[in-house]
């Protein structure tokens, strides 16, 4: 049990790894342990496999090749090797926000009849920026917002329209840089581009075309996949639920939904409530359908509809293995190649849904917008119907589950603290400038099977809100924090510092507010530039005492996302593993030091989360005293 402990802190996790050892199944700690040592080039990033004159690799002690067949040395190859991940990164959530777009519009011309506008006052907020008279009636307004919204991606002149929501400031700073973002598509190719044999071999170059990428999807793909999935799905609010493997119900019929984009698991939702589908469960001798999230789709449907979360990225084979899921649909990101070989082990049955991420031999039911909610239910019949295939003998669910309260958007965030009829963010930048509350934090991210499962997350945030730091969450990150209970308002009284503890009760929020899924970072970016706007916080993101930290990171995404907010002033550290550029020393003194100077913000690697958490407070105290602020009340 003890290597089991340094896997995760999380029982339910330590429970589930225990009986995939007892029943002989690999899974992803042990798929590491195989693949240790890991290749030490790769992880310092200068192995480059750009053209076919490589593989090259640069030896990092100085003595053997110092650059590739093509002239190219460290600095480029790490630098090249870093802005491919953002460009992946970027394109998966503008991919994600491009379907949504299209989902939108689709309703909009009556061809997705499942979905219509549910927050009408959304669609006109939107539709004011982009320069649509809002007197028209919804569905024109619907037309004519969906065209603007797809041609974002595709836009060969002018600034991404949202890019107008960031303070005046770091537009200027961004226009100065040439790092304003244009196109969305368009960013991801010229990023794409530069990192061609024989392009750009400046690595302080390739640096800028990569925020201007991250940019793009930060203020361009994610926030589009926000605001439109708000606009047709409905705009979260505050809810309570359940999280973990203990939401896993024996005796139910058990659809797990697992992935990112929320316009099927929504109708999924719907289909798992539908009477004849209940009734054929209870056919089959199940007392239910329940239906439960992983990942980010759990995320999801968890702030609109208070669905329970299943558990985080580590956790998605655990699920499988408590041997009472029947059905696994999955669509895109994070789903791991090896649930393929997991089900098999099993009754479950995993079905494919999108025609970009197949598994060879694995069902596929292909989701469209058009017939939504039929194909929703043809897969939760599925599942259903499998019920009966269930081994009652290998079914044992770790008994694990917590409260948490999510639903947090900053139109919410914007109300609680402001009330209803004072929408505004003064009482919390008062809170900030009065010294009550310390500042801000964003932690985010995912797990990384290096890491001790959810530790690291849960330590930092426990270290920011003992010292009345306010602490924002999304992704697998708030999953994580969940679990240990600190989403609840009560978890205000054992963990927040005195000034923290002062705001959650008169407000009666979480110290820890749960913002959504990757994509809802746009959230975060939004909330600051609003407070910026409500004065007395400076004039730009840097200024504002905050901080961001992805304490367990291992994708593509996060890394885009940490350049996006770093992009936009958020000083942002990086868990243990570095963003494999301590191959090229000019690289990593560029991107942890000169690039304050440059844009305001800067990054840090840092593989303790208590020094994580110090680096960040300490941080966010240097941005109180440039603002002459009093310090921290307490
Ligand atoms: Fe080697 Fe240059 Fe080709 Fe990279 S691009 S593989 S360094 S020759
Ligand atoms: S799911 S990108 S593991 S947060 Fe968004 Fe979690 Fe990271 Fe995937």
């Amino acid at each position: 049990m003890s290597d089991i402990k340094s896997k995760s802190i999380d029982l339910a996790t330590q429970e589930g790894i225990k009986k995939a050892q007892d029943e002989n199944i690999k899974i992803v700690w042990d798929r590491l342990e195989a693949q240790e040592p890991q290749c030490g080039f790769g992880q310092l990033g200068i192995c480059c496999t750009v053209c076919s004159m490589g593989p090259c690799r640069i030896d990092p002690f100085g003595e053997g090749a110092q650059v590739g067949v093509c002239g190219a040395n460290a600095d480029t190859i790490a630098a090249r090797n870093l802005a491919r991940k953002i460009a992946v990164g970027a394109s998966a959530h503008s991919d994600h926000g491009r379907d949504v777009a299209h989902t939108i519009t689709l309703t909009a011309h009556g061809h997705a009849h499942d979905y219509g506008v549910v927050d009408e006052e959304k669609l006109k907020v939107l539709a004011e920026e982009f320069g649509i008279d809002t007197g028209k009636p919804k569905e024109q307004i619907t037309k004519e917002l969906s065209k603007k919204l797809l041609e974002e991606f595709g836009k060969q002149e002018g600034d991404l329209t949202f890019v107008k929501r960031a303070p005046k400031k770091r537009q200027q700073i961004w226009k100065k840089l040439g790092i304003t973002p244009r196109g969305i598509d368009r960013e991801i190719v010229e990023m794409l581009h530069s990192t061609h044999i024989g392009v750009d071999n400046d690595y302080k170059n390739l640096i800028n075309t990569g925020m201007r990428c991250a940019l793009s999807d930060g203020w361009g793909g994610s926030m589009v996949a926000t605001d439109v999935q708000d606009i047709i799905l409905g705009s979260p609010v505050p809810v309570r639920s359940k999280v973990n493997l203990g939401v896993l119900k024996e005796g139910y019929v058990n659809i797990v939904v697992h992935g990112h984009e929320p316009i099927l698991s929504e109708m999924a939702v719907k289909a798992a409530a539908d009477p004849e589908l209940v009734k054929l469960a209870k056919a089959k001798g199940a007392e239910g359908i329940n239906l439960v999230g992983m990942c980010c789709t759990a995320n999801e449907i968890l702030m609109r509809h208070g669905i329970p979360v299943a558990g985080n990225f580590l956790q998605q084979e655990l699920a499988i293995i408590t041997g009472a899921v029947e059905l696994m649909m999955v669509d895109v990101q994070c789903i791991m190649p090896a649930l393929k070989e997991i089900a098999s082990c099993y009754h479950t049955k995993l079905v494919t849904t999108s025609p970009k991420a197949k598994f060879p031999g694995v069902v596929h039911i292909e989701f469209q917008p058009e017939k939504a909610y039929e194909i929703a239910k043809e897969i939760i019949r599925f599942g259903v119907e499998n019920f009966s295939n269930r081994n009652k003998n290998r079914v044992d669910i770790p008994k694990h589950e917590m409260d948490l309260v999510a639903g947090f958007t900053k139109e919410i965030v914007f109300q609680i603290l402001g009330g209803r009829y004072r929408a505004t963010y003064k009482p919390l930048n008062e809170a900030i400038i009065s010294g009550r509350l310390r500042g801000l934090a964003g932690v985010v991210g995912c797990n990384n099977a290096k890491q001790t499962h959810d530790y690291f997350h849960t330590t930092v945030v426990k270290e920011l809100i003992k010292k009345d730091v306010l602490v924002l969450q999304t992704g697998c990150s708030a999953i994580a924090c969940a679990k240990q209970g600190l989403l609840v308002p009560e978890a205000a009284i054992e963990y927040a510092g005195k000034g923290l503890q002062e705001i959650c009760d008169a407000v009666g929020i979480p110290p820890v507010l749960h913002l959504g899924s990757c994509v809802d970072n746009s959230r975060i970016l939004v909330a600051a530039a609003q407070m910026i706007a409500e004065g007395g916080l400076g004039e730009d993101l840097s200024d504002i005492p905050a901080a961001g930290c992805a304490p367990e990171w291992m994708s593509e995404k996060a890394v885009s996302i940490g350049f996006y907010f770093m992009a936009s002033g958020v000083y942002t550290i990086f868990g243990a593993s570095p963003l494999a550029t301590l191959g090229s020393k000019n690289l990593t003194d560029y991107l942890t030091g000169e690039l304050e100077n440059v844009v305001g913000a800067r990054f840090d690697f840092c593989d303790d989360p208590f020094k994580m958490a110090e680096l960040m407070i300490a941080h966010i105290d240097k941005k109180r005293q440039a603002l002459n602020l009093k310090p921290a009340m307490y």
